[in-house]
């Protein structure tokens, strides 16, 4: 269906916000009933972008929650476990991660110790701005704002392995983009312990297709990376020289910018003082240019901090940099052009697919190794909008509505032939789907 007329973008809005409402909890949202029953990191940021066009304070809310799973040293970790929800309901569940003897961990509350793309405080600022009172503003920013500071600082003191002003990340779901092909290589160098790696029970195939999830010798790398970063204590120092997985993320690096621009903005609402923050965004703009952007390819690469070498794998990641606002005119130009081709767009049209789709290494099925993501989509259109390229970007956000419009509220999309993969009713595309009609008028 391609979603033209008023009524079937109030159809496709009645059906986003109902997904909203049967994944809350009561106090945050799951991404998905079935497969994933807990709060995720950076889902929490895009849910309460779209929730806060319905509810502000059930936006609020959900980063409040966030906020409790946070750590002494800041990190804010990539699951917030459920109190109420069974152990086997999602692997790897409380009991693997064992965060209440992790020194950092949280009290009362159980979460893993990795992280995830820091977009909750661009979230702040989002929900912020649907306040409509301004001293309801005030009083959010200055409760949440303290926390999200804190979680930047752990990313600019714990997380820079490189020593260049990056943050690295120590696991594939760490970087949201689980088994990309821009991690094979890394992982190919994981050598599982003498023995194999101690038996486990994937559960994220009950629900969904196993040619939708990545395989099993990506699974079995990503149990004992984890297991190997427990078991130091989640400790973080000589990162690159302990763990066999250490790398900086072009699009985990972007987000942190684009958040850390946000806290500037946010810092007089909370009665603090935004110098550092420009200063910190200057910072990281100048690391990705220098650090991650490749002038002869003329593309961003993930540099693998173990061996100090480019990961020449063309995926989605390579995009992320346009979510930085001072990228210079001529680079966010490549980055929209390739966008636009067809590396990232299949035959009909969709677009942006998460790997090349004319690399070697393109599936145009199996989760981030092919398909279309909502969550993509929408901070690449939030990129180029930036960079003034607006028809690109209301054509990208077209394409989203269309998709979704035909295949549901799916977890992800095949490229080529638009078909919705994964789990059903998943609330991120629900809630991006919410921002995008907003955005455009329809509330
Ligand atoms: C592992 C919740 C999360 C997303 C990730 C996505 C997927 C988990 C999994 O689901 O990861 O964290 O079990 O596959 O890759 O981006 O945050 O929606």
């Amino acid at each position: 269906m391609t979603v033209g007329t008023a009524a079937d973008r109030e159809r496709l809005l009645a059906t986003a916000r109902s997904v909203l409402v049967r994944n809350w909890t009561g106090a945050s949202t799951v991404p998905s009933r079935q497969q994933y029953p807990h709060q995720w990191g950076w889902d929490a940021a895009f849910i309460a972008i779209g929730s806060a066009w319905l509810s502000p304070r059930r936006a609020a809310r959900e980063l409040q929650s966030q906020v409790r799973g946070q750590w002494s040293d800041g990190r804010l970790p990539h699951i917030v476990f459920h109190p109420d929800v069974a152990e086997d309901a999602y692997f790897p569940g409380p009991a693997f991660w064992r965060s209440d003897e992790a020194p950092a961990g949280p009290h009362g509350i159980r979460t893993s110790g990795l992280i995830q793309p820091p977009l909750q405080a661009r979230a702040l600022l989002e929900v912020v701005r649907h306040c409509r009172h301004s001293l309801a503003a005030r009083e959010l920013a200055r409760r949440a704002f303290p926390a999200l500071a804190a979680q930047h600082g752990y990313l600019a003191r714990r997380r820079d392995a490189g020593g260049g002003g990056l943050a690295a990340i120590v696991h594939p779901w760490e970087s949201g983009l689980d088994d990309s092909p821009a991690w094979d290589v890394p992982l190919a160098a994981v050598q599982p312990p003498p023995g194999g790696v101690a038996p486990y029970e994937r559960r994220d195939r009950r629900h969904v297709d196993p040619r939708e999830r990545p395989d099993d010798a990506a699974y079995d790398r990503f149990v004992q990376l984890a297991r190997a970063y427990r078991d130091i204590g989640y400790a973080d120092d000589r990162l690159a020289d302990r763990l066999a997985f250490c790398v900086e993320d072009p699009l985990f690096n972007a987000i942190w910018l684009w958040s850390t621009h946000a806290l500037a903005e946010l810092a007089p609402l909370a009665g603090a003082d935004a110098g550092p923050y420009r200063e910190a965004a200057a910072g990281i703009h100048h690391a990705l240019m220098s650090r991650l952007w490749d002038p002869e390819r003329r593309r961003f690469l993930p540099r693998d901090l173990t061996t100090g070498q480019a990961i020449d794998r063309y995926t989605v990641l390579s995009l992320g940099p346009l979510l930085d606002p001072e990228l210079p005119s001529d680079v966010a130009a490549t980055l929209a052009a390739d966008l636009g081709s067809e590396r990232f767009h299949g035959p009909a049209g969709h677009g942006v697919a998460s790997t090349d789709l004319t690399g070697r290494d393109f599936d145009r099925r199996r989760y981030w190794r092919g398909p279309i993501w909502v969550n993509l989509n929408w901070m690449l259109a939030r990129g180029l909008r930036q960079h003034d390229k607006v028809e690109q970007a209301d054509l990208l956000d077209a394409t989203t509505l269309d998709l979704v419009g035909a295949a549901g509220m799916r977890e992800y999309f095949d490229p080529v032939s638009g078909d919705g993969r994964g789990v059903h009713d998943f609330s991120w595309t629900a809630a991006l789907v919410v921002d995008i009609l907003s955005r455009q008028g329809l509330t």
